[in-house]
C-alpha cells in the first residue's frame, strides 16, 4: 500500500484513486470503474421500485424489463463500450459475446444474483470476474481481480486485484469512497450459512453441519450468495456453504459467475474455497454454465467440510 499524506481519511480516497494508487494497469482501472459506474444505474433500477416484471409496463406504458435483464443490459453496456474488453460472459445469457479483438481484459459477471429477493426487498448484488486475454473458460486461480456490489441498505464494493481486499462504500454523490483495507479473515468461525434443503443432505454434510452446531456456530443465512458471503468477509469469519445435494450432485451454484470472484476474494483475505474435494479456483470450467459444490470462509472450518466430504460423502 501506498504511505498517503497525514490526514487523509479514507473517505477521501475514491475507487479510481485507490486503483491508482496501487499503481494498477490503466485498462483494468477502466474495466472495474464502468463496472462501479454501471452500479449506479443497477442501484437506482433497485430502488426506484420499478421491480420489472418482464412483459409487463410500467406508470408510462413503457415496456419492462425484469431487474436482472435491465442490470445485464447496463453492464454489458458499459463494458462494451469501454473499448478495453475482448469478451463478455454473463449469468443471464447462454453464450460468450465476443467484443474486441484488440480488448485487454475478458470479463464474467452475474448481474443480480439473488434476484429472487428483489420482491422481498432483501440484498442482491452483481459479481464480477476479470481475466487477462480473450478467454472466458478459464480457472479461477487465472484471475486478475474480482468484485463484487452489494445493494443493500448501502451500497458496497468490494474488489481486490491480488493485492488484498478492499471495501468501498457508494455516497451520497454516487462515488464509492474506501470504507476499509486488506481485509483478513480469522481461521475459525461462529456463523455459518447453509444453502440447500437440509434432508437433501448428504451424510457428510449433514455431520458437518452438526460439527459447527457443536462448536456454537450460529445460523446466519439471508438466501443471497452476495450478502451471506459479505457478511463471512466483514465479520472476517465463517462458512458460507451451498453444498452437493442427494438429488444436485453438482450443487447449485455456478463456477464461472458466482464461485471463481468469491473465492478469489476470500482467499486474498486469508480464507478458502472449496468443492470439498478439490479447491475451488483449482477446478477447469467444462462449460460457462459448470455448477459445483461449495463450502468457502473459514480456512479450519473448510478444512473440517472437507474431511466431512472425503470421509462421508
Ligand atoms: P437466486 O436463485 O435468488 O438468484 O445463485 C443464485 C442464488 O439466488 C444465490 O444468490 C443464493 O445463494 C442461492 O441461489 C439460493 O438458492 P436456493 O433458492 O436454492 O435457496
Amino acid at each position: 500500500m501506498v504511505a498517503r499524506e497525514p490526514g487523509t481519511t479514507p473517505f477521501q480516497i475514491d475507487l479510481r484513486r485507490h486503483l491508482r494508487e496501487n499503481e494498477e494497469d490503466r485498462d483494468l482501472t477502466r474495466v472495474i470503474c464502468e463496472i462501479a459506474t454501471a452500479s449506479r444505474y443497477v442501484i437506482h433500477s433497485i430502488r426506484t421500485g420499478e421491480l420489472g416484471v418482464a412483459g409487463t409496463s410500467n406508470l408510462y406504458g413503457e415496456e419492462q424489463l425484469a431487474l436482472d435483464v435491465l442490470s445485464d443490459r447496463i453492464l454489458r453496456k458499459r463494458l462494451v463500450h469501454s473499448g478495453v474488453v475482448s469478451s463478455i460472459a454473463s449469468e443471464e445469457s447462454s453464450e460468450i459475446l465476443s467484443v474486441n479483438l484488440t480488448g485487454k481484459y475478458a470479463v464474467v459477471y452475474d448481474p443480480l444474483d439473488g434476484s429472487s429477493l428483489v420482491d422481498v426487498n432483501l440484498a442482491v448484488g452483481t459479481i464480477v470476474g476479470i481475466y487477462r486475454g480473450e478467454d472466458i473458460l478459464q480457472r479461477g486461480r487465472n484471475l486478475v481481480a474480482a468484485l463484487y456490489i452489494l445493494y443493500g441498505p448501502r451500497c458496497t464494493l468490494v474488489y481486490s486485484t491480488g493485492n488484498g481486499v478492499h471495501e468501498f462504500a457508494m455516497n451520497a454523490l454516487m462515488e464509492y469512497t474506501l470504507v476499509q483495507e486488506n481485509i483478513r479473515m480469522k481461521p475459525s468461525g461462529t456463523i455459518y450459512s447453509p444453502g440447500g434443503q437440509r434432508n437433501k443432505y448428504t451424510p457428510g454434510v449433514e455431520k458437518l453441519v452438526q460439527a459447527l452446531e457443536a462448536k456454537g456456530s450460529k445460523l446466519r443465512y439471508s438466501g443471497g450468495f452476495v450478502p451471506d458471503i459479505n457478511q463471512i468477509l466483514i465479520k472476517g469469519q465463517g462458512l458460507f456453504l451451498y453444498p452437493h445435494l442427494q438429488d444436485k450432485p453438482e450443487g447449485k451454484l455456478r463456477l464461472l459467475y458466482e464461485l471463481n470472484p468469491m473465492a478469489f476474494l476470500i482467499e486474498q483475505a486469508g480464507g478458502a474455497a472449496s468443492n470439498g474435494r478439490e479447491r475451488i479456483l483449482d477446478i477447469d470450467p467444462k462449460a460457462i454454465d459448470h455448477r459445483e459444490p461449495v463450502f468457502i470462509g473459514s480456512k479450519e472450518d473448510v478444512a473440517m467440510a472437507e474431511k466431512f466430504v472425503q470421509e462421508f460423502g
